[in-house]
């Protein structure tokens, strides 16, 4: 079995930290102080309602600040934000496009895997565990005409549910490639159909999970990046029909639009998914 014996939050939250520091921060530099100060002024509202509302103790805001401060310990932060923030944003996003739709990005990604051309085998290890996929489509404008040389990035978990570089011995780049279309805006990805996704429970917001009750866990999913020049880029996962998480993912992240019609062919399944990108 490939499982890491050591996949720890604390671990995995370190990377994503790390990640987020390295690709994102800055972007959150220009945000005008009156923004800022309507923003903060209405969470903080909600905040005070919310103890108003349920008489919230003195033992209940203890609890809740012993629990935010293990999220910053844990490096949770990342994945605190993209599971029970990230789609509400994204919702807003998505609100003004027409092309297909989108949804959260998550902790994981990682920019620049490897190029891999229009008919391209992700890299995966000598004997990769799970149902082999074959991942195709055409990418195209709102009028459906082909996106020449759009590019599509696309991770995933493996069939253990775990990604590379944020879980522990897992190759680099396993089940991460960049992948540019056809002359037709066509594109063929092979790959290993991803399990659904555990949160990690041993860290904070497994501890919020399990003292709210709640599940850990997400839907299989493939994530994407799909772009062209002169389009607006579009975030995305799709999912896979039956998953019992489809109809209650930790994350609130899949929409109909987004789980795939795979159908069984000899040796694994085959699904043919198109993308339609807006312009810029
Ligand atoms: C994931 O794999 C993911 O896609 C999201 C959104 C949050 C946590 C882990
Ligand atoms: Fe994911």
């Amino acid at each position: 079995d490939h499982a890491p014996e050591t996949a720890t939050a604390a671990a995995s939250g370190a990377n994503a930290t790390a990640r987020f520091a390295t690709d994102k921060s800055a972007a959150a530099a220009a945000t005008p102080p009156e923004r800022v100060s309507l923003l903060a002024r209405e969470v903080l509202a909600a905040v005070h309602k919310a103890v108003h509302d349920h008489k919230v103790t003195y033992d209940e805001y203890n609890a809740l600040k012993s629990w935010l401060i293990n999220v910053g310990q844990d490096g949770e932060w990342p994945l605190f934000l993209d599971v029970w923030v990230e789609h509400a944003v994204e919702e807003v996003a998505g609100e003004t496009r027409d092309g297909s739709k989108g949804t959260i990005e998550g902790p994981y990604y990682v920019p620049a895997a490897p190029e891999l051309g229009h008919d391209a085998v992700l890299p995966m290890r000598d004997g990769e565990h799970g149902t082999p996929l074959l991942f195709q489509g055409q990418v195209t404008d709102v009028a459906g005409q082909p996106l020449l040389g759009a590019v599509l990035e696309i991770w995933h978990a493996d069939d253990d549910g775990f990604y590379s570089q944020f879980a522990p011995g897992i190759p680099e780049w396993n089940l991460r490639g960049t992948v540019t279309a056809d002359e037709n805006g066509h594109f063929q990805i092979r790959t290993m159909q991803p399990a659904p996704y555990q949160i990690p429970t041993d860290g904070a917001c497994g501890k919020l999970i399990s003292a709210a009750g709640w599940h850990p866990w997400r839907p299989a999913h493939l994530h994407l990046k799909v772009a062209a020049p002169g389009y607006q880029q579009i975030t995305t996962q799709l999912y896979f029909p039956g998953d019992k998480y489809n109809d209650n993912d930790v994350a609130d992240a899949v929409k109909p639009e987004l789980i795939l019609d795979p159908h069984d062919v000899d040796g694994g399944r085959e699904v043919t998914y198109d993308f339609v990108l807006d312009k810029v």
